[in-house]
């Protein structure tokens, strides 16, 4: 069995202005997935430039944080078992045209640019993106009745 995780999940500007933030956020949590932490965030272009350091050069870069401004954005640490890969299933792929349905991005969204949600892709890179939204006693730990059915 994977290991139990830790991830962290943003939900994105365009489902905050489309009133879909209350479904996207059951998605996971009728999966499973156990609610850690969680606030909204007001993102400038200092800790976007950290998080899509990997997209500074690309043409939708300025696109991408204008974006991800408009609103703020609801912060969740997810807790499970393979959480990692488990939310980025529940997520789909990049591009929702190209996203299986039944999954986040190809049941809500039509457009790369308005994705709906972003989650971690790695172990280092969850631990990384955490620590950068969330203070230490933010992330709480505690036992749950339904843990018996999702951590076996
Ligand atoms: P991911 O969110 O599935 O991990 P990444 O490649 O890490 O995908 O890209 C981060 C975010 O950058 C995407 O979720 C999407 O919002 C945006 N993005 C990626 N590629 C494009 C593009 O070609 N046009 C516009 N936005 C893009
Ligand atoms: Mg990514």
């Amino acid at each position: 069995m994977a290991d139990v995780q830790k991830t962290l999940v943003l939900i994105k500007p365009d489902a905050v202005q489309r009133e879909r933030v209350g479904e996207v956020l059951s998605r996971f949590e009728r999966k499973g997935l156990k609610i850690v932490a969680m606030k909204l965030i007001h993102l400038d272009e200092t800790v976007l430039a950290d998080h899509y350091h990997h997209h500074v050069d690309k043409p939708f870069y300025k696109g991408l944080v204008e974006f991800m401004m408009q609103t703020p954005v609801v912060g969740i640490v997810f807790e499970g078992v393979g959480a990692i890969d488990e939310v980025r299933k529940v997520n789909g792929a990049t591009n929702p045209l190209e996203a299986d349905a039944g999954t986040v991005r190809a049941d809500f969204s039509m457009s790369v640019a308005g994705n709906i949600v972003h989650a971690s892709d790695s172990l280092e890179n969850a631990q990384e993106e955490i620590k950068r939204f969330f203070k230490e006693e933010e992330v709480f730990s505690y036992d749950k009745l339904t843990d018996q059915y999702h951590l076996g």
